[in-house]
């Protein structure tokens, strides 16, 4: 019985921290998976594909993200369980980008930096909290915090998921029929779905122009989109297009299609957007190595794993 640690990055800190809980197996970490026929247990994060399925007797593997596309797109991925990560302390970071983002764009901070900047004092008018309504695409764990987090600021608050949700003092709208409703009715429109053959490229131009238009200058000049799901969700020319025509006012991006996003990418220098490096949520070490941890005893138990990826459904 062995844990191998594989991906792309932090694969020595993830697998020092597991050692650290002192499992009653040996960790090792990719490339050195030593005899692979040991590999029982896999915590995954950016593995090359075909890697996983080389390991003979793989019983589980955990993914050190919550979201799970970078791993359900390798065709060779063994059909084991499969647990993605959740954890309060990754909900609440999203929570608060979610929230510091909302908060930047309602106060009109990027005109307000860029006047700064001038040294230009100039009365910007900003919408009070309680005009403007902020809709969530994604009402799951993500989702789910970042409204709670905004409902302490008053905003009108609507959710949009695949199935019906209810949740207190936010109007929910789920599935392809609900889009158009939530989208009229949205002045800042925040993205935390995961990546799915449904969802991909779901943030495009025709949806832009759904967004709320209404009573602009009482909330905002413009619709504004935040975008901390996955980088293709998100079509990012016809983002660039949106914000140089005024359909969309402004954009606070966290994921890209191509990660680093490159310097040839307009969306570096546009106005009123904000470009930051995939960091909305990330746990510490300790508490992947311990959530990994308690899915490898429940396996061994017997018990349900948490958190079991729907592989038919794509998250
Ligand atoms: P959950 O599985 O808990 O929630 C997903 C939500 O998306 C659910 O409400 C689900 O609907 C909804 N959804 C899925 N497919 C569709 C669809 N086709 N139409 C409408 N709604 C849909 O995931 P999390 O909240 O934990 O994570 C969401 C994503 O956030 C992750 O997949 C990951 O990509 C991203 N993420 C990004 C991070 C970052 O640092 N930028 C950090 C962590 C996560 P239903 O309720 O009906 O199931
Ligand atoms: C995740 C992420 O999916 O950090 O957890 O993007």
């Amino acid at each position: 019985m062995t844990l191998l640690v594989i991906g792309s990055q932090r694969i020595d800190e993830f697998a020092t921290a597991a050692r650290a809980l002192k499992p009653p197996f040996e960790v090792r970490e990719w490339p050195d998976a030593g005899n692979i026929a040991d590999v029982t247990y896999a915590l995954a994060w950016g593995p090359p594909p075909g890697a996983l399925a080389t390991l003979p007797n793989l019983k589980l593997i955990v993914s050190v993200g919550a979201g799970v596309d970078g791993l359900l797109k390798d065709p060779t991925l063994p059909n084991v369980p499969l647990a993605r990560y959740v954890d309060p302390d990754l909900s609440h970071r999203m929570a608060e980008y979610v929230a510091s983002q909302v908060l930047w764009h309602q106060r009109r901070m990027p005109d307000l930096v860029a006047q700064q900047e001038r040294k230009i004092w100039n009365y910007v008018r900003e919408p009070a909290a309680k005009d403007v309504r902020v809709g969530v695409m994604g009402l799951g764990e993500m989702g789910g915090a970042s409204l709670r987090a905004l409902q302490n600021f008053g905003y009108q608050l609507r959710g949009w998921s695949r199935t019906p949700r209810t949740i207190a003092g936010v109007t929910c709208y789920h599935g392809t029929t609900g889009l158009e409703a939530f989208l009229a009715g949205t002045d800042i429109l925040v993205c935390v779905l995961p990546l799915t053959p449904d969802t991909r490229g779901i943030l495009n131009r025709e949806l832009f122009r759904k967004l709320s238009i209404s009573g602009r200058h009482e909330r905002l000049p413009g619709p504004v989109i935040i975008n901390a799901g996955r980088g293709g969700l998100q079509v990012e020319a016809d983002i660039v297009a949106a914000i140089k025509s005024g359909e969309l006012f402004g954009a606070s991006l966290d994921v890209f299609e191509t990660e680093p996003l490159p310097p040839s990418s307009p969306l570096w220098s546009l106005p009123r957007v904000i470009v930051t490096p995939h960091l909305a949520a990330e746990s510490t070490a300790p508490s992947i190595a311990a959530y990994c941890l308690r899915q490898i005893d429940r396996h061994r138990r017997g018990m349900p794993i948490e958190n079991q990826v729907d592989r038919a459904r794509g998250y």
